[in-house]
C-alpha cells in the first residue's frame, strides 16, 4: 500500500533522529562507519518501523519477517532501529562497541534482535536465502530481506547465492543493493566497476527494481511490487548517498570508517535540524 503523507513525515523524523543518534554513537567511542550507516537509514527505517513483521515481546516468532545486515559495518543504524522496536533500551546506544556490550562494531548474535552476525562481507545473502527456503519449507508466510552494499558486490560468494535464488523460485526473498557508488577508499567505479548492475541481476534470474534508496514512498513501492511477484526472488537496486544528511560526509570515502570530532559531530547535528 502506498505510504501516506503522515506516515511518510512520521518515518521521515524517525531517519532524521536516527542519524543523529548513530552519529552521536559513533562519536562517543571515537570508532565506527558513519558513511554506510547513514546511506542505509531509510532502507533499514522503513524495513524495521513499517513494513517488517516482528515483535520484540515475542522475538523467536516463527513466522517473524527476517533481516540480513550483510553489509554490517553499518550495525549502529540497525541498532537504532531495533532499539526503536523495543528490543533494547535507548540508552544501549551509548554503550556502542564498548566492551561487553550488546552493541558491538558488526552485528552478533549477542544483540536482541539481530538474526545472523555479520561483518565479513559477501555472506549475508547465502544465509538470507537458507533462512527462505527454510521458511518456505516450513509453510511459513514470513519473508527475508538482506541488505548488501555495491561495494559487496565484488564478493564472489554473491554470486553462487545469486545462481541458486532463482533455481529455488523464492520469492520470500528481497535483497537490496545499497548502491551508493563509494566503498571504503575509494568510489566503487575506481575499485571495481560494476558494469550494469541491474542487468548482471537480471541474467542471474532476479527480478531488479531500481529506485531511490532516500525516498521513502519509492522505497516503499517497489517492496510493494517485490512482495507481489510469484515467480522468484527480487533485488531493489536502491540509489544512494554515502553520508547522506550531512554535507561534508555526502559522496566520500574518508567518512567510510571514521568518527566525527567534536566539532564536526555539532556541524553534522545541526545540518539534520538540530535535537528536540
Ligand atoms: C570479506 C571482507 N573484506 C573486506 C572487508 C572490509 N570492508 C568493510 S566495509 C568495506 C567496503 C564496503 O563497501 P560497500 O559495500 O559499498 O559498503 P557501503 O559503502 O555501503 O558502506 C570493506 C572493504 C570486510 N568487512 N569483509
Amino acid at each position: 500500500m502506498p505510504l501516506s503523507k503522515a506516515k511518510v513525515t512520521q518515518l521521515s523524523e524517525f531517519c532524521r533522529t536516527f542519524r543523529i543518534d548513530v552519529l552521536k554513537a559513533i562519536h562517543n567511542i571515537q570508532s565506527g562507519h558513519p558513511g554506510g550507516s547513514l546511506s542505509a537509514c531509510e532502507i533499514l527505517t522503513l524495513l524495521y518501523q513499517e513494513r517488517m513483521n516482528i515483535d520484540a515481546k515475542n522475538p523467536g516468532d516463527p513466522n517473524r519477517d527476517r533481516l540480513v545486515l550483510s553489509k554490517g559495518h553499518a550495525a549502529p543504524m540497525l541498532y537504532r532501529n531495533l532499539i526503536e522496536k523495543g528490543f533494547m533500551p535507548k540508552e544501549s546506544m551509548s554503550t556502542l562497541r564498548h566492551i561487553n556490550s550488546e552493541l558491538q562494531g558488526h552485528p552478533s548474535m549477542h544483540t536482541p534482535g539481530v538474526e545472523i552476525p555479520a561483518g565479513p562481507l559477501g555472506q549475508g545473502l547465502a544465509a538470507a536465502q537458507g533462512m527462505a527456503l527454510g521458511l518456505r519449507l516450513n509453510g511459513s508466510p514470513a519473508r527475508v530481506y538482506v541488505i548488501m552494499g555495491d561495494g559487496e558486490q565484488d564478493e564472489g560468494a554473491i554470486w553462487e547465492a545469486a545462481t541458486s535464488a532463482p533455481k529455488f523460485k523464492l520469492n520470500n526473498l528481497t535483497a537490496i543493493i545499497d548502491y551508493n557508488g563509494v566503498q571504503l577508499d575509494g568510489t566503487t567505479e575506481e575499485i571495481m566497476p560494476l558494469r550494469d548492475l541491474s542487468a548482471k541481476w537480471h541474467s542471474f534470474g532476479w527480478n531488479v527494481i531500481e529506485c531511490n534508496g532516500h525516498d521513502l514512498r519509492q522505497l516503499n513501492d517497489a517492496l510493494d511490487a517485490c512482495a507481489k511477484i510469484e515467480d522468484g526472488p527480487s533485488v531493489i537496486i536502491a540509489k544512494t548517498v554515502k553520508g547522506k544528511g550531512v554535507s561534508f560526509m555526502e559522496g566520500k570515502a574518508a567518512w567510510h570508517g571514521k568518527p566525527p570530532s567534536d566539532d564536526e559531530l555539532a556541524m553534522a547535528i545541526a545540518e539534520l535540524g538540530g535535537e528536540k
